[in-house]
């Protein structure tokens, strides 16, 4: 495994130009090492760096100037958080609270910052990344004291939420002749925006300011709202039915987020939404069309393992098809709660023990099983959302990245679930039929190799035949600037690799990332962005998937850094 302190000259390049920069992680509780790859993935930077903060002044830890403690925390917050906590009680990477750290001493500290370790722990100062003067601050800095980030009520939620449009006011009907099942909503990571882009012409419809980074668009169950979370926890409200779909609403959901989803069960259609945040550590329940919060629920408790965790940031989030309930799984317990929301003055909540940090996942093809990465422990959580039990835990390669995984039917093994790795080169099918298949249900079925490590999504379509595995954090730019696409009828042989970034032909040779295939309704195109640095141009590059050939490329000043790409129909009907 190549640790950071051996990485190339292109590594460190590829690194320093996107978002992901640096990254400071070391090892998981379990203190296996923890990849390149990962250590980038991990480490986007925090919005948290420009909050005021409750600061406890260590009478042991070595001095500091107010000065220097504030862009200490900066460099924390934007460049170590992701991977050590806000709080530094560990995740991806060790704890580094006082109890620990002032026992190692400023000089021990500094050489484990300027130099890393094999374990996984970048080499911040003989990489460039960080001067001599930052290493010895940040040696000093956490010794402090962890500066804690203020709470979120649901007062504070309340008072930053804004309705644009009020409900009385917005259309009837759709006021537009768009093919809505079809539009696809982009992230534009580094512009704080959503692009809409209408599938059909691949003409963009609007460009629509959202928050910080978006992470995620999801739809209400009739599709005619989309909801956008931003990095900095703004959640906006996009009325699709609009003559130019735009914001009706938004809403600050705390200080940092990931995750939002809507109600999906018969009765409560459009009705409710949740979003999931990283801190604080809780998800609010609010009303579909307004956004106004009605009920906040902490996530902080014991882990899997009996311990407590300060800071479990909400992960994933799903609506059941087959109770009134949401599924939210946070990361650090590792603990699956299945809230019910039809009734929030007595919420009853059934949690499922899993494993840890849970991350990403999606339902199998009948919509009734929700598997989830435990990415630190290599596994698959299988929840049955009709039972509300814990359907199994599968083994599966290094650090699980499915984004929602892949559903098809295997020749042999009947319907399978399929997730590609961060950590390994490894494709991973499971078994997903405990009634005509129950001899392979729940089980890793097949393995076979895809181009490299450094994947995040995979994806295929009921009408496809292809598998398509992107591997965007691949250290090598060839690799992670293509994908492979399989055959689901013959997956034992080889895939064929696409370079999707020269189908984009881009004017500069700067680092470009091809990331997250995103299938059309039809399930006949295939879309990919071509992801390169903020001031660079990038590219959403549309593949026929019949003929596997490049078929658009979607290109406009307005496109900055596209990562994720939602379907409207497929998000909404949880087509994957
Ligand atoms: Fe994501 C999904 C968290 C970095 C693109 N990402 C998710 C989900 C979580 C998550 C919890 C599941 C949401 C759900 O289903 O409710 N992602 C995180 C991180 O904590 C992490 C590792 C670091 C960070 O600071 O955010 C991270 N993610 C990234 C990226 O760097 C990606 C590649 C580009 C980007 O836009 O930031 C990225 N994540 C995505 C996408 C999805 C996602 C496109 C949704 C996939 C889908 O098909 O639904």
């Amino acid at each position: 495994m190549t640790s950071f302190r051996i990485r190339t000259v292109a590594q460190g390049v590829l690194l320093a130009t996107l978002p992901f920069a640096a990254a400071l992680a070391y090892a998981d509780a379990a203190n296996k090492p923890v990849s390149p790859a990962e250590a980038a993935y991990q480490a986007g930077g925090s919005p948290l760096a420009g909050e005021d903060m409750h600061q406890n002044i260590n009478p042991k830890a070595p001095p500091m100037t107010k000065a220097e403690f504030a862009r200490a925390r900066q460099i924390y917050f934007e460049r170590c958080a992701g991977c050590h906590g806000v709080l530094r009680k560990g995740a991806t990477g060790k704890p580094l609270t006082p109890d620990i750290t002032l026992g190692k001493g400023t000089d021990y500290l500094k050489i484990f910052i300027a130099y890393g370790s094999p374990a996984g722990m970048p080499n911040w100062q003989t990489s460039g990344e960080m001067s001599e003067q930052d290493v010895d601050l940040m040696a000093r800095y956490i010794q402090q004291e962890p500066p804690t980030p203020p709470e979120f009520s649901l007062a504070d939620i309340e008072k930053s939420r804004k309705v644009y449009l009020p409900v009385d006011k917005r259309p009837t009907r759709k006021m537009n002749n768009y093919n809505l099942d079809n539009l696809f909503s982009v992230t534009l990571r580094d512009s704080g925006e959503v692009a809409l882009i209408d599938g059909d012409s691949k003409q963009i419809i609007n460009i629509v300011k959202t928050g910080y980074a978006v992470h995620i668009s999801r739809l209400s169950k009739s599709g005619r709202y989309l909801y956008v979370i931003g990095r900095d926890a703004r959640l906006n409200l996009i009325d699709l039915w609009l003559p130019k779909p735009d914001n009706v609403a938004e809403v600050k959901v705390g200080l940092e987020a990931r995750s939002v989803e809507t109600s999906k069960y018969k009765g409560f259609e459009d009705k409710i939404a949740v979003a999931g945040t990283y801190w604080p550590p809780q998800f609010v329940i609010m009303d579909g069309d307004t956004l106004q919060p009605r009920k906040i629920v902490s996530t902080r408790g014991m882990t899997v393992d009996n311990e407590y965790h300060p800071e479990p940031r909400v992960a994933s989030i799903v609506a059941s098809h087959y109770r009134p309930e949401f599924v939210i799984n946070a990361k650090e317990t590792g603990k699956i709660m299945m809230v019910d929301y039809s009734d929030l003055t007595n919420l009853k909540t059934t949690t499922i023990d899993s494993a840890k940090f849970l991350h990403d996942g999606g339902f199998d093809s009948s919509g009734r099983y929700f598997l989830v990465a435990a990415n630190a422990s290599n596994k698959i959580a299988v929840v049955d959302t009709k039972t509300d039990k814990l359907a199994a835990l599968v083994d599966v390669g290094k650090i699980p990245h499915p984004g929602r995984g892949a559903n098809f039917v295997h020749p042999k093994y009947g319907p399978v679930w399929s997730t590609s790795h961060l950590g390994s080169d490894e494709v991973t099918l499971i078994g997903t039929d405990p009634a005509k298949h129950p001899q392979y249900a729940w089980k890793a079925v097949a393995t076979f190799k895809g181009q490299g490590g450094g994947s995040l999504f995979i994806k295929t379509h009921p009408k496809s035949s292809n598998l398509w595995v992107d591997t965007p954090l691949n250290p090598d730019a060839k690799v992670s600037q293509s994908v492979a696409v399989y055959d689901i009828r013959q997956l034992d042989k080889p895939p064929q690799v696409i370079d999707i970034a020269a189908c984009a032909g881009l004017d500069d040779d700067g680092a470009k990332r091809v990331v997250q295939p995103e299938y059309n309704k039809a399930g006949d195109e295939v879309w990919f962005s071509v992801w390169s640095a903020k001031n660079k141009q990038s590219a959403i590059v549309v593949v026929n998937d019949k003929t596997r050939q490049c078929k658009a490329v979607i290109k406009d000043k307005r496109l900055i850094t596209p990562t994720g790409k939602f379907n409207v129909f497929n998000t909404q009907h949880d087509v994957y």
